[in-house]
């Protein structure tokens, strides 16, 4: 299945290495044919080249828009060789087998990207390129596709191997050709259809498949699978693991939530999602001896905590029973400190932007080797506007990619004019935290961290119950009692966790109480309730919590039809109101 490339057809917009690549070829005896541009460069370079006029008998002309559209280029292309009838309609029209076709397109979507008028955006539709990707991709049987200056090096390696390309290697290059084909083609229609109305965006989309997933949201959605637009790769390199479909939520929008926080506070910020919605989320503020003692932080770990670990550790213990198997997204490199730390959590996976290779190290071996461990691609661009699909109707919107940042404090709820920059600080976090929930929420933030996140209620009250119920769980775990538990030796880090909330919440059935005394050496006496209340009053001297808590909430909205034939839906609204209390 190896084919010797004879004769090549070269045409490129993009003409980065193609100088390189040509000469490799004509130094393997490759005949050269070229269009205008591109044959000046290569002439330019030394290389001999036919230019494809010369070829065809015809002249380019038309100011370019007719170079290659010819029956000699495309019967060139798609001639079956070894087939006796095309071979002997060949001859009599002179036409001859062209092996390899190198070529780019038009920048159609960089031109409209830099705000080029319609008439320049129309002249930069490229027809003689597409058809001729198409006339080779589909008898890749015979002839090779390059479309990318990436590609070069491999093919070259490929004809230096085996002296001309496999089929396995044209196959491939014609999967890739056929997606280009698809992406520009979609480009062009989305772009043309948004001419004719700006306020009818076209929701065609074409997907690129990335990788099968064990199920999808439930293990009998079956199959599942993970696309990427075509035209932008995934935006995160897989470094561990197999991740799932709510792994991939979670980690889009963890890494979403502290890539908007490090931006808004410059501090590296980290966050902790559970089923597609932050359990906690935190920017690196140093503990009080309260929190050390209340997380288990030991006074070396402590000292040697780097701004990505103390980020993690906060945002870990806002609720560290909901964040059990979390999915956590850090916005900095990935240090050893940091991975140390988590380490020791019960976690499924993480993003962020980098890892030192003693990091990675450590998150690999996590989890028996199935840690997943994502690297976020650097300045990716998701698209200014997103699209879902539910029961057959495709929903599209603008990206919700309002920054919340000081600016948007100036207008806060509340009797203190002064806020603080601690304050505003918070408030900037729990907006931007409760951006990532889903439905109404509302979330308390206190020294750059939530402390409690009343996510998805229908009921805003429900929302501000469960917050707050949230916060003083938190909060009492700082309480003496809490922190004084007699745990038994080898209770595992979860399982101590999980019984001092128990303890705080106190509302056991007889059989959970035996079953959590186990955990002590000695049945500790009972907190009660005018304990609690008299630690959340700050009786006890320590608190000052109520005066420093700050508030956001989102409010979900149907808004009207905005015209008749617009269906009303749901839509999350902007995070409406910010409230110090
Ligand atoms: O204007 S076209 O749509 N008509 C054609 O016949 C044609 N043939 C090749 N565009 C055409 N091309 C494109 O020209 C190629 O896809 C490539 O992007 C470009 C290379 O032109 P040049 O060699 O003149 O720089």
């Amino acid at each position: 299945d190896i084919v010797p490339v004879r004769r090549a057809l070269v045409s490129v917009s993009d003409k980065a290495g193609i100088v390189e690549f040509c000469s490799f070829l004509s130094s393997k005896g490759v005949e050269l044919l070229s269009t205008g541009g591109t044959a000046k460069k290569l002439r330019e370079a030394g290389l001999e080249v036919q230019d494809v006029s010369d070829y065809t008998g015809a002249v380019e002309c038309l100011d370019g828009r007719v170079k290659t559209l010819h029956p000699k280029v495309h019967g060139g292309l798609l001639a079956v060789r070894g087939n006796e009838q095309h071979e002997k309609q060949m001859d009599e029209q002179g036409m001859k087998p062209i092996d390899m076709t190198i070529l780019n397109l038009y920048p159609f979507e960089a031109t409209v990207a830099k705000g080029a008028g319609f008439e320049q955006c129309i002249e930069n539709i490229d027809i003689g390129g597409p058809s001729m990707l198409r006339s080779t991709a589909k008898n890749h049987a015979f002839t090779a596709i390059v479309t990318s200056p990436e590609q070069y090096s491999k093919i070259q390696e490929e004809i230096e191997t085996n002296g001309g390309t496999s089929l396995a290697l044209r196959k491939g290059l014609a999967a890739q050709a056929f997606a280009l084909s698809a992406a520009y083609d979609s480009s062009i229609s989305l772009w043309f259809a948004n001419q004719l109305s700006s306020d009818a965006p076209v929701t065609a989309r074409v997907y690129k498949p990335e990788f099968p997933l064990k199920y999808g949201c439930n293990p009998h959605q079956k199959p599942a699978y993970i696309s990427s637009r075509l035209g932008c790769d995934l935006p995160f390199e897989i470094k561990n693991g197999v991740p799932g479909y709510i792994n991939l939520l979670d980690a889009a929008n963890a890494w979403q939530l502290v890539l908007e926080l490090k931006q808004a506070t410059g501090l590296a910020a980290a966050s902790s999602f559970k089923h597609v919605s932050p359990a906690g989320a935190a920017v690196a503020v140093s503990l009080t001896d309260a929190e050390a003692k209340a997380y288990e932080v030991t006074e070396e770990t402590r000292t040697s905590l780097t701004p990505a670990a103390l980020a993690y550790l906060r945002a870990r213990n806002a609720d560290p029973m909901c964040s059990f198997g979390d999915f956590c997204a850090i916005s900095d490199e990935v240090d050893e400190a940091t991975a140390k730390y988590l380490k020791k959590e019960i976690s499924d996976g993480i993003v962020a932007p980098s890892y030192t290779p003693e990091a990675l190290e450590i998150l690999k071996s996590k989890k028996a080797g199935k840690f997943i461990v994502l690297q976020a691609t650097p300045n990716y661009h998701p698209g200014d506007v997103e699209y879902r699909e539910v029961y057959g109707m495709t929903f599209s919107q603008k990206r919700n990619d309002v920054i919340i940042g000081k600016d948007h404090m100036q207008k806060v709820v509340t009797s203190t004019t002064n806020l603080g920059d601690g304050a505003v600080r918070d408030l900037i976090v729990a907006s931007i935290c409760i951006k990532y929930t889903q439905s109404n929420s509302v979330g308390f933030a206190k020294d750059g961290m939530m402390v409690g996140v009343g996510a998805g209620q229908q009921s805003r009250v429900d929302c501000v119950k469960l917050a707050g119920r949230k916060v003083t769980t938190w909060y009492l775990r700082q309480h003496p009692k809490v922190l004084a538990l007699p745990f038994k030796e080898g209770i595992k880090r979860q399982d101590r966790v999980n019984a001092r909330v128990r303890y705080i919440e106190g509302d056991f059935t007889a059989e959970e109480k035996t079953r959590w005394e186990e955990h002590f050496t000695e049945t500790p006496a009972i907190l009660t309730e005018e304990e609690k209340a008299d630690f959340m009053k700050g009786s006890s001297g320590a608190s000052r919590l109520l005066l420093n808590l700050v508030a956001a909430c989102k409010i979900s909205r149907s808004p009207k039809p905005a015209t008749s034939t617009a269906w009303p839906c749901a839509s999350q609204g902007p995070v409406s109101s910010t409230t110090r209390i």
